[in-house]
């Protein structure tokens, strides 16, 4: 069945009715989940690859060419992060967590808004804001809870992060040209081919790996969905098109499981 219906209560049953039979659900999130929390996504009107660009600054390159430049940006975007709160969206897939037993979720969120919303085992694709791992590899990771608004100040102060190694350290973030976690890698796509229900939400679906993972599910026989405001590439392979914003559909789906 196909549908393009805004919202319609229809689709919503219908969508119910197939999360409530299905083994396995898998739901992959994108900045549009976090854009009603006050997080700038990255291609929308406000979104940070407008203002700056992605070369600059979520490379290897720009970091070994200016980490100063690179930090100052994360810990810009740690304190818009850092004062965001978990909305109706990131909620509402906590309670699908905790209500689909084969409920998982996949995110490319670096923001950590789903597991400050209750969601566990979340398979950061693209790492995490609030942690730092040593740039020349010695494995060490470092808390960067430190850098949120109103935590006890960091003795940090304005210092670059250096690892014990002497090194410094960089966020634990997957940046362009970077392999992602093989093991989350691994966990992601072995959710997406063993669903019956992908659900693709605030994605603009354009950067790989990730954008692959719905075109996984659709090919092994999933219906995927897609819960965006307008197209993307990810629209013509959808089985279902939910035409509206996260934090009004996701509780509107759950409220009729
Ligand atoms: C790699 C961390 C190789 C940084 C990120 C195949 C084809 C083409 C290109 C490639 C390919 N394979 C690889 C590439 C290159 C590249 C890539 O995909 N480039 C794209 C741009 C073409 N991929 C890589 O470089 C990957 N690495 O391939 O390595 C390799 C392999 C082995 C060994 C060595 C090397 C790494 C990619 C990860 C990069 N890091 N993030 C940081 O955050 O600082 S990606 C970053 O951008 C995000 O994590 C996210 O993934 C992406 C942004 O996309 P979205 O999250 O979807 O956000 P966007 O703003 O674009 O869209 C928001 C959507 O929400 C919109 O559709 C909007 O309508 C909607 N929306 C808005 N509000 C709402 C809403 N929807 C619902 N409700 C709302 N309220
Ligand atoms: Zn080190």
């Amino acid at each position: 069945m196909r549908e393009d219906a805004v919202i319609d209560a229809h689709a919503l049953d219908w969508l119910a009715e197939r999360l409530r039979s299905a083994g396995a659900v898998t739901a992959m999130t994108g900045a549009g989940i976090s854009a009603e929390s006050g997080v700038p996504t990255f291609r929308g009107t406000d979104g940070l690859w407008r203002t700056y660009s992605a070369s600059d600054l979520a490379t290897p390159e720009a970091f070994a060419r200016d980490p100063r430049l690179v930090w100052d940006w994360y810990r810009w975007r740690q304190g818009i992060i850092g004062r965001a709160q978990p909305n109706p969206g990131h909620l509402a897939l906590a309670r699908l967590q905790s209500r689909l037993p084969g409920f998982r979720l996949i995110t490319q969120n670096v923001d950590g808004l789903h597991q400050r919303a209750g969601c566990r085992d979340v398979v950061e694709l693209h790492g995490n804001i609030w942690r730092a791992r040593c740039a020349r590899g010695c494995g060490v990771l470092a808390d960067q809870s430190g850098n949120a608004p109103g935590a006890a100040a960091s003795d940090q102060g304005d210092r670059l992060p250096v690892c014990p190694c002497g090194a410094l350290l960089r966020p634990d973030i997957v940046w362009f040209g970077e392999a992602l976690d093989r093991d989350q890698l691994d966990l992601a796509v072995r959710s997406a081919s063993a669903c019956a229900v992908f659900l693709a939400i605030g994605t603009s679906a354009l950067v790989y790996p990730a954008a692959g993972l719905p075109l996984v599910a659709g090919r092994a026989g999933a219906v995927v969905v897609e819960v965006n405001l307008e197209d993307t590439p990810l629209t013509p392979h959808a089985g279902l098109v939910l035409r509206g914003s996260a934090a009004e559909v996701l509780p509107a789906l759950e409220a009729r499981l």
